[in-house]
């Protein structure tokens, strides 16, 4: 570099230039005209470098499930990283890596005992879409590689995910992605399930979709079918009453894997360990991330079946079964903050906590209902979505001005196209949840400007 790019460059960081960092999922140039920061975390709240303390609606970004700032996670982190900082796990194993999977099988649903760690979500999604493929392969049957997501599903921004994703937006820069992908119609119906307090009770049927699919491709050239069991990254479309059921049905009878992304979901969001426990379904992939390690450490991790995986382990022992991993796969920091995790989690009952508050948050969030501009209210566990009526040629632009108003006002929304999507940590108490829809209900009223 030369003297005076090192100048230049010293100086830039001295006056708070933001412009280096090209961050994601965000209009920079406005970003960087009105920037908005965070330079601390504890419990259920922010703290921005001017001291304000913001109230966390979003759990980070769907992650801090747990709250921040949890002690018991931080020492962990701080003693592995003095411990152990890095150990290959290609042909090599450190043990905090076998309890780590050891210890979400615990908690897993019934039929799910191996685990298969990654970084983020979207390497769980691309590992889980891989194995899916694999696995058929595996059993003589290397025709069905075809994968199937759904119209509005979000599965992370890898190659694959972004394929099976179906949010036009996520998709068309992109060319043409995955080859052998097709997507079921989404859920998600205004007219006939507006206002629904939980599950909508109208649109099971919607999940014959997949007949269709399979008509026109037939069963033979279908690895997959992977889906959220709530769509959160659109808006938060909370599955019919049925639907879910009726898909893993259809799966089962052709021999299609059932992919349950719980990138969300997982880890006590909708008051269950799993949504898997909450629907009731066998799925036949996992995938988790994000509050694995209460988002301290970037970890995911795959659940696979014993059916999956056993199909896996036919080979002659000398054989690598999956030629797949990461560098990282169980890194010693993340497998550390996950079991420090775990142990929050189920210390403090969080994985069910969501269950008991989840009737006074439906009736917080639909306290909503009679707003200006609001179209929608859905809810589930603890996640909660209000859409607005998006201004005409505009879209996008009522909920960004929305959610900039409630951070001002001292709350941290998302927004999500024109829907404004909530998901407090699971710590979070009475008092705070209408401290919350209070603020988010001051900032509902603030007028557009022309
Ligand atoms: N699957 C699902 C269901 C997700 O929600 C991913 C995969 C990808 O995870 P990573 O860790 O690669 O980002 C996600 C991520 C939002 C928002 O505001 C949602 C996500 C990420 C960032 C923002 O809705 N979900």
């Amino acid at each position: 570099m030369s003297d005076m790019a090192a100048r230049s460059r010293t100086a830039s960081a001295q006056t708070g230039d933001l412009d280096a960092f090209w961050m994601p999922f965000t209009s920079n140039r406005q970003f960087k005209q009105a920037p908005r920061m965070f330079s601390g975390a504890e419990g259920t709240r922010y703290i921005t470098p001017d001291g304000r303390r913001v109230l966390d609606g979003t759990s980070g970004l769907w992650c801090v499930n747990a709250g921040h700032g949890r002690p018991k996670i931080v020492e962990a982190i701080r003693r592995q990283a003095a411990e152990l900082d890095f150990a290959p796990t290609f042909q090599m194993g450190h043990p905090k890596a076998f309890e780590c999977a050891a210890r979400l099988i615990d908690i897993a649903p019934t039929g799910f005992n191996h685990v298969f760690f990654t970084n983020s979500g979207s390497e769980s999604v691309d590992t889980a879409l891989k194995i899916a493929i694999a696995y058929h392969r595996a059993r003589g049957n290397g025709t069905k590689t075809r994968l199937i997501g759904r119209e509005r599903g979000y599965h992370g921004v890898n190659f694959g995910g972004t394929a099976v994703g179906g949010i036009g937006a996520n998709r068309y820069m992109f060319g043409p992605l995955v080859a052998g992908v097709d997507h079921l119609r989404h859920t998600h119906s205004l007219s006939l399930n507006s206002f629904s307090r939980g599950v909508p009770l109208h649109g099971a049927e919607l999940a014959d979709d997949l007949e269709r699919l399979v008509a026109l491709h037939h069963a033979s050239t279908i690895a997959a079918v992977i889906v959220e069991p709530v769509a959160c990254s659109t808006g938060v479309l909370v599955p019919p009453k049925g639907y879910l059921k009726r898909l893993a049905q259809i799966c089962a009878k052709h021999d299609i894997l059932l992919i349950l992304d719980e990138v969300i979901t997982a880890f006590g969001r909708i008051g269950t360990p799993f949504a898997a426990d909450y629907f009731d379904l066998s799925p036949d992939i996992i995938t988790t991330a994000k509050a694995l390690t209460n988002g301290s450490v970037p970890m995911g991790a795959v659940l696979v079946s014993s059916k999956v995986h056993g199909a896996f382990m036919q080979v002659p022992e000398s054989v690598i079964e999956l030629p797949h991993g990461y560098t990282y796969s169980g890194h010693p920091l993340a497998c550390a903050a996950a079991i420090a995790t775990l142990d929050t989690l189920a210390e403090e009952g969080l994985l069910t906590r969501a269950s008991d508050l989840a009737h006074y948050w439906e009736d917080a969030m639909h306290s909503l209902t009679e707003l200006p501009h609001v179209i929608d209210i859905r809810n589930i566990g603890l996640i909660g979505a209000i859409e607005l009526e998006p201004i005409e040629g505009e879209p996008g632009k009522r909920a960004h001005a929305r959610f900039v108003e409630a951070f001002r006002r001292g709350v941290l929304v998302r927004a999500t196209g024109d829907t404004i999507a909530l998901a407090p940590p699971l710590i979070i108490n009475k008092m705070e949840i209408d401290e919350l829809i209070d603020v988010v209900r001051s900032a509902l009223k603030v007028k557009d400007a022309r």
